[in-house]
């Protein structure tokens, strides 16, 4: 009894987890076409400067001309010059 019972708990969670995971991608990728102002599904380093000043305003730091370059050239995986979605999830 006490093993059927931890068992559904175990996979309501799970299934839980994973519609909250579904959300998070889609609202990211909501806030990613934010940024993508020419819809090309890539964020130019002008586009990523702008993500990157709108997040550093929120939290009041400075810095994010600098930042927007670095962490640009991080994250471009295939040194295109240009963030994709996939590219820019990682390692944020
Ligand atoms: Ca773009």
């Amino acid at each position: 009894m006490k093993n059927t019972s931890s068992k559904l708990l175990i996979s309501v969670l799970l299934a839980s987890m994973s519609s909250l995971a579904c959300a998070d991608d889609a609202k990211k990728q909501k806030y990613f076409s934010k940024f993508d102002s020419d819809n090309n599904n890539h964020l130019s380093l002008e586009e990523y400067s702008s993500m990157l000043k709108v997040r550093f305003e929120k939290s009041d730091k400075s810095g994010w001309e600098k930042q927007a370059s670095k962490r640009m050239d991080f994250k471009d995986a295939n040194a295109d010059g240009q963030l994709s979605f996939g590219e820019w999830q990682q390692s944020r």
